[in-house]
């Protein structure tokens, strides 16, 4: 067995370290980090300006609060100063995946202008980030079908920001807001006018012959009441 182990040490194959790490991206049975930079300053930065440490919760107990939401971060919206080094912790507190993705960065230090964190359940991850010193909002979201348009949606302004982004769950309007289309029928129609009109009807009613009603009742009240005796 030890010789086994060995063997495949050898092949690079190590079966007890079981994590990938190809540069920027490194990938475990747990999760993902893709394009962590902890040291490397953007080209518009002479210093790191800040360092900050965010804890960023994700998972369906933070869309309690929102009408409508599935799931949702525990903030939507984070401010930084510009050339701030971001030291994120990201908690997964669901059983399935989330992903804590930032998008609009400079490619030439954030492949494909992303930042992105992933878990598979629950669990947490820790990566860091240096911001350009840009006037600037970046998307925040996770990008699991149907998760950001569910809630999973924040954003991150450095200076500032540069405006809001739309359909942040308690921040900001959607572009185009949902509408429900009632499909009125004359029958669904002509019942709903009848309802209006009974219950303008039946309280005049009631005023008008009270006296009757009245009467009508004591009647009944005393009918039953020799019937039981
Ligand atoms: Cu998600």
């Amino acid at each position: 067995m030890k010789a086994l182990l060995v063997g495949l040490m050898i092949l690079g194959l190590n079966p007890l370290a079981s994590a990938m790490n190809h540069g920027s991206m490194m990938m475990d049975e747990k999760g993902m980090i893709m394009n962590a930079n902890p040291d490397t300053l953007p080209k518009d930065c002479i210093k790191i300006s800040q360092n900050l440490d965010i804890t960023i919760h994700a998972g369906q107990k933070n869309a309690l609060k929102f009408t409508g939401k599935m799931f949702a971060f525990d903030q939507q919206e984070w401010n930084v100063k510009p050339c701030a080094k971001i030291n994120i912790t990201f908690i997964n507190d669901d059983q399935i995946r989330h992903q804590l993705m930032i998008h609009g960065l400079p490619g030439y230090l954030y492949p494909e202008g992303m930042f992105h964190l992933e878990l598979n359940g629950e669990g947490q991850l820790q990566a860091s980030l240096i911001m350009p010193s840009l006037k600037k909002t970046y998307l925040v979201h996770c990008e699991l079908p149907q998760h950001m348009e569910k809630g999973m949606k924040a954003q991150l302004k450095v200076d500032g920001g540069d405006g809001d982004l739309p359909s942040i769950p308690g921040l900001t309007k959607p572009v185009r807001a949902d509408s429900y289309f009632v499909d009125w029928t004359p029958l669904s129609l002509s019942i709903l006018v009848l309802s209006a009109l009974l219950g303008c009807a039946i309280p005049f009613f009631i005023l008008l012959n009270a006296n009757r009603i009245k009467d009508f009742l004591i009647k009944l009240f005393n009918k039953i009441y020799s019937k039981n005796l």
